[in-house]
């Protein structure tokens, strides 16, 4: 495991339309994060957070055409972030990324994957994030990064960081998902995505679903593996602190072993924890989670 760790912050909300995840960053620090992994003795930069602009009326018209919500600015925060993001894989480090909305995924993965020939992702999500401006039943971005990184969708989103795709579907493994629109299911049968639903977790429990995913992505060769964990993924019972809860999520329990498989495999290069809501969460739980999440995934155990 890189010892050698920088996080940034993403205060990016314009990929979907409640407001309030713009706050997550504040939320997850504020819940410990730095105090919590230098305690696991990394060696810890903070870069801060982004700036992301306000949307303009001018992006409000060329978005609604195209069913890109905040196209503009959406685009323009991914692509200062995929820059931060390829200077601290250059410089050797592991990425942590606060997010923010799950559009912000387009960005890291694109700071990513350039130092990688063969990059594995493992997108923990509630949702597959695979529609595009043409399928997309809301226009909301923070639906699309997946898609986009395997370069399906509008242009601008694609090519952030100037190269595409970013990712080969068959390097992709999806965990928790309960909530596929159709032309997601499309592309998913069409470019053999891995998909474990919830379905999978409950037949054969976490433990195996976290086993089979690793084996898969070795079987793939991938030289890199890149956690995207959308705080969605858990049950809105215990996290409601997030902008599309979808009921039968995880618990914190399961999320934990899945996190400390993760880490045990010696394999992740990076990752990024997104969709905290402050506004709509109790007392700070959701951020508090996200922040014992990443323990685990960095190696916090009990004995
Ligand atoms: N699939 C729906 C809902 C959604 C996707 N990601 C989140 N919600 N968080 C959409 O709008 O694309
Ligand atoms: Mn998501
Ligand atoms: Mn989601």
């Amino acid at each position: 495991m890189n010892r050698k760790l920088s996080i940034i912050g993403v205060p990016m909300d314009l990929g979907q339309n409640r407001r309030g995840v713009d706050m997550g960053p504040s939320a997850i620090r504020y819940a410990g994060v730095i105090e919590r992994l230098e305690q696991l003795k990394y060696d810890i930069e903070d870069l801060g957070d982004l700036v992301i602009s306000k949307p303009s009326e001018e992006t409000e018209e060329t978005s609604e055409k195209e069913n890109l919500r905040n196209l503009k600015e959406v685009r323009e925060g991914n692509v200062a972030l995929a820059q931060k993001v390829d200077d601290i894989v250059q410089e050797g480090r592991f990425p942590l990324v606060l997010g923010g909305d799950h559009s912000i995924a387009m960005g890291t993965l694109a700071g990513i994957s350039k130092h990688y020939g063969n990059l594995g992702v493992i997108w923990y999500d509630a949702h597959t994030d695979l529609n595009s401006g043409e399928t997309s039943p809301s226009g909301n971005i923070h639906g699309m990064p997946l898609a986009a990184s395997i370069g399906i969708g509008n242009e601008s989103l694609t090519d952030i960081h100037g190269y595409q795709p970013k990712l080969k579907p068959e390097n992709i493994v999806v965990i928790g998902a309960r909530s596929v629109d159709e032309g997601e299911r499309e592309l998913i049968r069409e470019k053999g995505i891995k998909v474990f639903s919830m379905h999978e977790v409950d037949r054969l429990g976490m433990s195996q679903v976290m086993q089979d995913a690793l084996d898969y992505l070795e079987t793939r060769k991938v030289d890199g593996v890149h956690l995207s964990l959308d705080l969605d993924s858990l049950d809105p019972e215990e996290a409601p602190g997030v902008g599309t809860p979808v009921m039968g999520g995880f618990s914190y329990r399961e999320s934990h072993l899945a996190m400390e498989m993760l880490h045990d495999s010696e394999r992740i290069t990076s990752a990024e924890f997104v969709e905290v809501n402050p506004i709509l969460d109790e007392k700070n739980k959701t951020a508090s989670m996200a922040v014992g999440l990443m323990g685990s995934m960095l190696g916090e155990k009990l004995t």
